[in-house]
């Protein structure tokens, strides 16, 4: 079998083609509305995207005098040929493809031709009837065959080379593919391939424009108080100290400390040993009602840090507890602490849980460990979380910074490997 795909205006230009290039006995398999040139969605082209096959050798079908001229194709074969418009499979007759397009709704309807009415079946309407089934076998084969990955859309070299980037980094298919779909229409639109470095910096603009209704102000000047949840380990603690550190001797804010960690004594000690090196007064509570007196206490304080326990947030009744001892009067933001070395699917679980509780901001940690940066992207788009900070060691209070969507997506591109 040979296929073709033809990109046109309309219908009955690609008819022409396949006729010059298949023959009369060519199918169309699918039509589909395509929009092609432009970059992100703009300055793009309607176009119609057809896909014709023929059966037999490579070689090209010599063009044959019409054999079934349109008008005389009978009912049930013109209610196949417009599934055609649907994206189904249909027999080539020029005529019946245009008017397929111009009146649709017209061959719906059964036309009577000189021949047809109440005639028993005569050799036409077997041959149409032959012609069908053969038109519906080859259908369900194409749909086995696409099915199976056996058309799956190539790429340029650049293209396919940033989608095994992105693959590698874990980016999620879909947002994959909607990227390289972008790049091959900015090549059809430029008539040319993209070199690496072009698909890259493309990929770069892709990436930012995305990212950007997601970029934040990190801390506000305003907030009172940051609240800090996230499951066991992850660094909930540390980049406490680590942000207590840059508010105090970056922006000479006054901070307190309050936590709510108290199943373990040294979750205690470990934030009190910070508060000290810091100077900071510390309140530890042990129940929402608590959090009131804590307040109070700090009440000279422009900004508190406020821990928590790490807890197995796969329990909603955990994160409805945690939510309860979250709930404050205070200017208060919430902020998720997930590390990059987690299960990606255990932080959208996480992302998932939280969100409920309005829950928008998020700090990654651990990005010293790993090589895949993939998360933070997908997390974003799917959960609108806004990325604070970026955390990348153990060392209080250097190893964290603020979230910048450029850095970031260098670090997820990586460098273009340059031919
Ligand atoms: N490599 C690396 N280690 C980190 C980072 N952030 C925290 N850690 C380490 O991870 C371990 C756990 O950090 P904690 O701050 O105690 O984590 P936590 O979320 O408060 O833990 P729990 O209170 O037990 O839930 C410590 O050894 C930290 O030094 C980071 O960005 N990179
Ligand atoms: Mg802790």
């Amino acid at each position: 079998m040979r296929m073709k795909r033809y990109i046109v205006n309309a219908l009955p230009e690609a008819v022409a083609m396949i006729r010059t290039d298949l023959g009369h006995d060519a199918v169309i398999l699918e039509t589909k509305q395509i929009h092609v040139g432009g970059f992100m969605g703009m300055f793009r082209k309607k176009k119609m995207e057809v896909i014709a096959a023929v059966e037999g050798g490579a070689g090209k079908a010599p063009a044959k005098p019409k054999q079934v001229p349109a008008p005389e194709v009978g009912a049930a074969l013109q209610q196949l040929l417009l599934q055609s418009s649907k994206g189904t499979a249909a027999a080539v007759s020029p005529a019946a493809a245009s008017e397929a397009e111009s009146a649709p709704v017209a061959h719906n309807v059964s036309r009577p031709t000189e021949s047809s009415p109440a005639k028993p079946a005569s050799l036409k309407e077997e041959k149409e009837q032959f012609i069908i089934n053969e038109i519906r076998e080859l259908r369900d084969y194409m749909k086995k065959l696409s099915k199976s990955g056996a058309f799956a859309q190539t790429y340029s070299e650049s293209i396919a080379a940033l989608q095994n980037r992105l693959l590698e980094q874990e980016v999620e298919q879909r947002w994959i593919d909607e990227l390289a779909e972008a790049l091959q229409q900015e090549e059809q639109s430029r008539g040319e391939i993209l070199t690496q470095r072009e698909a890259w910096a493309l990929a770069y603009d892709w990436f930012s424009a995305k990212l950007k209704p997601f970029t934040n102000e990190g801390i506000r000047e305003d907030t009172r108080v940051i609240q800090f949840v996230g499951p066991t380990g992850v660094g909930k603690t540390t980049s406490i100290a680590k942000l207590a550190a840059e508010q105090s001797i970056k922006h000479g804010r006054k901070i307190g400390f309050i936590t709510s960690d108290t199943y373990r004594i040294a979750a205690v000690e470990q934030l009190r040993t910070y508060a000290n090196i810091l100077d900071a007064p510390m309140e530890v509570v042990f129940s929402p009602a608590d959090l009131t007196k804590a307040y109070k206490a700090l009440e000279d304080r422009d900004l508190i840090l406020m821990d928590t326990a790490g807890r197995n947030y796969r329990s909603e009744l955990h994160v409805s507890e945690v939510n309860s001892l979250l709930h404050s009067s205070e200017q208060s933001e919430i902020i998720l602490v997930l590390s990059l070395t987690g299960k990606f699917k255990d932080m959208t679980l996480l992302a998932d849980r939280f969100k409920k509780y309005g829950i928008r901001k998020a700090i990654f940690t651990k990005c010293d460990e790993t090589v895949v940066y993939g998360a933070i992207f997908n997390l974003v788009m799917e959960y609108e979380l806004l990325p604070t900070h970026i955390a990348s060691g153990q060392t209080v209070p250097d190893d964290i910074a603020p979230f910048h969507s450029k850095s970031y997506v260098e670090m997820l591109l990586g460098e273009a490997d340059h031919e």
